[in-house]
């Protein structure tokens, strides 16, 4: 059994968490300590412990210990690929590409611990100066889902230490093995003890402690919007700082001068690969009426020529779905937009392979109407819907008429329609000629409305999240 970290020492508990393989659920990838109420009041108490002294450390230690990090989580990038894809389901080139992505991230903020810096301002008073400066939060709690096993943990810790805060951080249950791993590279990085802890086990116990725990000073969270809220309902009382993460609904409107490969490439990227579990997937497929048939026919080809299957499997374009929940949650869609008048186009079968896993073929569901649930909430997994409309002024419409507001995209080779879609998306971030998922490392993340609460992930603009900012007035 793998020990959680606590206070700098793995530490053990007689219960288990065991990670089950996707793509063959008799393969269980390993055991992992399973952290309850008490475990996790140790690993914030050791967190508080040694935050001052963190705050108090130099650019070069955080620089040192977040670049070796980094440098091994690339040099390992095989085998964490491998680990990741064997634990959450994406194949294995894009399982790769994340932990790539991973210690892209601890790079960056490596570098950005050593540009901390302030602003002297002159003081509308004479004889006084005024000075700006950064100070870390205090202890920071990381709530991160299972999707990006290894790139979500990485783009919350690596700025929380840049920016000298201390960690308890909760991987999903789903995927504790790249947590794990993530752990044990910090702590043979230098961490200092207590500085990182992770602890493994349900939300409902480890991550309802920490919501109730008043010495957790701000929590950044990615997931759902249920848990989202209840995140921050807990944290109104302490006046905790929040930082959430919550899904999308996100539309890519493909306009009728597109370039029709390109679109169906976007489209089929945006909405199916890492099996459509991304909160920036292009679930809502927003199509123009004179581009509305061809497109749709191509994309139903393109679905009918992907493989679904083992994760690990060279073979494999699509892996499975995540576990036996978000299954059952993803075929309650189809059927939902099925009797609410879909045509189910392609795809949304079960899938038989030599192991017994959660395959499910994607799914492109036809004729939806904007207000059916199908275009309202998130499914989180191969599905998409497609919504015809009559011309462009239409489709942005109904791109912004969601209470959501992650990404969205746009298809066209109008430079007119990009501006004006760039303008007026109520979206976060905005995609042209691109999927709406597949963002870069270095620049911010996040959405609007319901999607996002909070200031922005990633980047230099993490900075406003994991620090406070201070106002020192001096009189000469
Ligand atoms: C991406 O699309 O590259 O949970 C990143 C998610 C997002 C990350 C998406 N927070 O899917």
């Amino acid at each position: 059994m793998k020990p959680m970290l606590i206070g700098g020492e793995w530490v053990t508990t007689s219960h288990g968490v065991e990670n089950i393989n996707p793509s063959d659920i008799s393969d269980v990838v390993d055991i992992y300590a399973q952290a309850g109420r008490a475990e996790t009041q140790q690993a914030i108490a050791a967190a508080q412990a040694a935050a001052p002294q963190w705050a108090l450390s130099g650019p070069q230690e955080r620089h040192d210990i977040l670049h070796r990090a980094g440098d091994e989580i690339l040099a390992r990038k095989q085998e964490l690929g491998e680990l990741l894809a064997r634990e959450e389901g994406k194949v294995l080139p894009e399982a790769i590409a994340e932990v790539q992505r991973a210690g892209q991230i601890f790079l960056f903020f490596a570098a950005e611990a050593l540009r901390q810096r302030g602003e002297i301002v002159a003081s509308v008073r004479p004889g006084v100066g005024v000075e700006i400066t950064r100070e870390p939060v205090g202890v920071v709690g990381i709530i991160a889902p299972w999707n990006f096993p290894i790139a979500i943990p990485a783009w919350k810790i690596a700025p929380a230490l840049c920016y000298g805060n201390a960690v308890v951080f909760k991987p999903a249950e789903l995927v504790p093995g790249s947590a794990w791993a993530l752990a044990d590279i910090l702590h043979r990085a230098g961490v200092p003890a207590g500085v990182f802890n992770l602890v493994i086990g349900a939300g409902s116990v480890v991550g309802q402690t920490m919501l109730d725990d008043e010495r957790i000073d701000a929590i950044t969270f990615t997931g759902s919007q249920a848990t989202g809220t209840r995140v921050a309902s807990a944290s109104l009382p302490f006046m905790r700082k929040i930082q959430l993460e919550m899904g999308g609904k996100n539309p890519l409107v493909v306009l009728d001068d597109a370039d029709l490969d390109l679109a169906v490439q976007c489209a089929v990227d945006g909405a199916f690969f890492s099996t459509g579990q991304r909160c920036t997937a292009s679930s809502r497929l927003v199509v123009t009426q004179g581009i509305h048939d061809r497109f749709v026919s191509a994309v139903a080809e393109r679905l009918a020529s992907l493989r679904v299957g083992h994760a690990l499997d060279a073979a494999t374009h699509i892996g499975p779905v995540a576990d036996a929940a978000q299954l059952a949650q993803d075929l309650d869609y189809i059927a939902i937009a099925r009797s609410q008048g879909a045509h189910l186009r392609q795809g949304g079968e079960l899938v038989r392979r030599e192991t017994e896993g959660y395959f499910l073929s994607p799914a492109l569901l036809t004729e939806t109407l904007p207000a059916m649930r199908i275009n309202c909430e998130e499914v989180f997994g191969p599905v998409a819907s497609v919504i015809r409309v009559r011309d462009y002024e239409e489709a942005l419409f109904v791109a912004n008429d969601t209470e959501f507001g992650l990404s969205a995209g746009i298809c066209t080779t109008s430079l007119k329609y990009a501006n004006d879609f760039k303008r007026k998306s109520q979206a976060g971030m905005v995609m042209v000629n691109l999927p709406t998922a597949g963002v870069d490392y270095h620049v911010p993340f996040g959405g609007r409305k319901a999607s996002s609460h909070g200031s922005r992930e990633q980047g230099s603009h993490a900075a406003e999240f994991f620090t406070i900012v201070k106002t020192a007035y001096t009189a000469a």
